[in-house]
């Protein structure tokens, strides 16, 4: 696979970036900010996260690509704190194959007290997917408890409703927050059955006390509705696509 072959050289040539996608509140205000890995190679053009995460996961390289990622974010956050940019989240995407790496714990924790002190460290949120439940359930309930407890690390299960989570393993988890997927999103005035569908979602958080982050919100009629269900927290293109850092910035200051 050309992926493959290409996808060992990104790290060393420096072709791997993340971009920043903004969160806002009910009214408005930037709260919050996910991290998103960007692959530019000159052969290959953009390559999408969804493709070549997944060829970093199965050829292991993803251990190597999580951990620059995580520096990257890290630097960005204190950065940005560094020049009055303040957020109260930080959301970093962590794949399932990373996560159960046995290495996963300690680097980050070297890699969390190495750029942030204990202020910057309790606005990371790392964002899991509903597959970390194919996992050994109780280990990855005392890793995520351990990075909790002593690094003040918060999880969200991302693309929330398109895996197979039961309920039960989702209670179980020490979860921070849900973030709705978009594919329900977008089923709002589509779909007929889509507003029952993330009513039901939405519900479900509020009994579990789960904050929610609804993503992919396109429109003012998605918003509007997610809103009168009790979302509190918004991403997509309706306000913003993901940017470069420097337009994060600019995006922060034009705005808040
Ligand atoms: O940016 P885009 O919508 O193409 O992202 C597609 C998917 O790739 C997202 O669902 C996201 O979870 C995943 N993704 C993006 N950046 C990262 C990353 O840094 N690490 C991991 N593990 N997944 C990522
Ligand atoms: O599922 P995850 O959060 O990892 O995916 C985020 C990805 O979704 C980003 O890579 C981004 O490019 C994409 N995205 C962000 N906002 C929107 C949106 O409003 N609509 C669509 N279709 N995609 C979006
Ligand atoms: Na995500």
């Amino acid at each position: 696979l050309e992926i493959e072959r290409l996808l060992h050289f990104a790290l060393p040539n420096d072709e791997i970036s993340l971009d920043y996608q903004p969160q806002l509140d009910r009214a408005g205000r930037i709260v919050g900010v996910e991290a998103l890995a960007r692959w530019n190679n000159a052969t290959l053009g953009a390559v999408a996260p969804a493709q070549f995460i997944p060829v970093a996961e199965q050829t292991g390289l993803i251990v190597e690509l999580g951990k620059y990622i995580l520096e990257r974010a890290f630097m960005t956050l204190r950065e940005w704190h560094e020049a009055g940019i303040e957020l109260e989240q930080f959301s970093i995407n962590i794949s399932m194959r990373q996560f159960t790496h046995h290495d996963f714990e300690a680097q980050v924790r070297e890699l969390v007290q190495r750029h942030l002190d204990a202020q910057l460290r309790s606005k990371l949120v790392f964002e899991i997917t509903e597959s970390i439940v194919a996992e050994d359930i109780n280990r990855v309930i005392e890793i995520m408890q351990r990075l909790t407890a002593t690094l003040g690390i918060r999880f969200s299960m991302d693309d929330f409703g398109t895996g197979y989570s039961s309920l039960s393993y989702l209670t179980r988890l020490p979860l921070d927050e849900l973030k709705i997927d978009r594919a329900f999103v977008c089923t709002l005035g589509r779909q007929e059955e889509g507003p029952a569908m993330v009513a039901t979602i939405l519900n479900m958080a509020d009994v579990l006390k789960l904050k929610i982050v609804a993503e992919g919100v396109e429109t003012a009629q998605q918003l509007d509705f997610l809103m009168r269900h009790g979302c509190t927290v918004f991403q997509g293109y309706y306000y913003s696509a993901p940017l470069p850092k420097d337009r994060f910035v600019e995006f922060f200051r034009s705005r808040n």
